[in-house]
């Protein structure tokens, strides 16, 4: 008998197959995962656009998380796009009630990437909605993952603020959970390689690593996300009576820097794996298929 590592989304689906649980329960196998998940919102989507979206409601939320909390050991959990502000706020607080259940710590990563629209420009998210990430999700979050934009609007930055990705990283995890600011080329970067910014209490390091040309990338900042959560698990975070007893989930930070430059080059890989792909009207999708030119000699 052996036990996976287990890590539950808790996201929204894009019927395009390209980005939300699509893209997460694919990169949980990729990476020797089982994947859970709770559908927190379902959206009609294509490559070029959303069509509708329509939040779950709450009992049926609350009744998938009830499921999986109740019965899997989940190693580390990853929230996507989630619907609503009050969505939010429940799923911040079930977990920490699952979390009190299975003893006085913290046990799960938590990696929150804060959806707040589709990489297609559709907003999913309102000015309740951001509070509520401030107020319920990030205190109890062991990494974020924003991208620039969202960065800006979590920390109520002006439309058209130009501070650095660098800063923002640093800003946000100054009180904060540790955070990845995933972004393009710097300034003076030529366009091959790119560079993310994780900062922990305020510092900011540099991840930099190969850019992909390409434009077959909607699903990226999810697989980014799912894959750092499934590398987290294989390191469960042991109980310790030396951590805080805030929930707030702390984790080695070397761990941490080494599961990031991994998600990174997993997600660098499925770039490349879709650059050619011609797929759909609009913007396409990364790659999620199995490499099958890897299994023809
Ligand atoms: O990439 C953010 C994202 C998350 N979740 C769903 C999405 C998207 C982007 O399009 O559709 C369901």
């Amino acid at each position: 008998m052996s036990t996976p590592p287990v890590v539950l989304s808790i996201a929204g689906t894009d019927s395009g197959g390209a980005a939300g649980l699509a893209a997460d329960l694919a990169t949980f196998a990729s990476l020797g995962a089982h994947g859970a998940c709770v559908v927190a919102a379902v959206t009609a989507q294509d490559t070029t656009g959303v069509r509708a979206i329509h939040a779950t409601p709450a009992e049926m939320l609350e009744a998938q998380l009830d499921a999986v909390l109740e019965d899997l050991p989940i190693a580390a959990i990853k929230t996507g796009m989630l619907g609503s502000a009050a969505a939010v706020e429940r799923i911040a607080a079930r977990l920490v009630s699952a979390n009190a259940a299975q003893g006085p710590r913290w046990h799960s990563h938590l990696v929150v990437d804060p959806v707040l629209r589709a990489s297609t420009g559709s907003a999913f998210a309102d000015q309740a909605m951001v509070q509520a990430y401030r107020d319920h999700l990030l205190p109890i979050a062991t990494v974020i993952t924003p991208n620039a934009r969202e960065a800006r609007v979590l920390l109520d930055l002006a439309e058209g603020d130009e501070t650095p990705p660098r800063v923002l990283a640093a800003e946000l995890s100054a009180n904060g959970p540790a955070a990845v600011v995933t972004g393009g080329p710097e300034p003076g970067e030529r366009g091959s390689t790119c560079t993310d910014w994780l900062a922990i209490d305020g510092e900011a390091t540099p991840l930099t690593h190969p850019a992909v040309a390409t434009t077959n990338d909607h699903g990226t900042g999810c697989t980014f996300s799912a894959a750092l959560a499934a590398l987290l698990a294989r390191n469960p975070r042991p109980k310790s009576t030396s951590e805080p007893t805030s929930p707030r989930g702390r984790s080695d930070p070397e761990a941490l820097r080494s599961a990031v430059r991994q998600a990174a080059a997993f997600t660098t890989s499925r770039l490349a794996l879709s650059r050619h792909w011609d797929l759909g009207r609009g913007r396409g999708p990364i790659g999620h298929a199995h490499d099958l030119r890897r299994n023809i000699t």
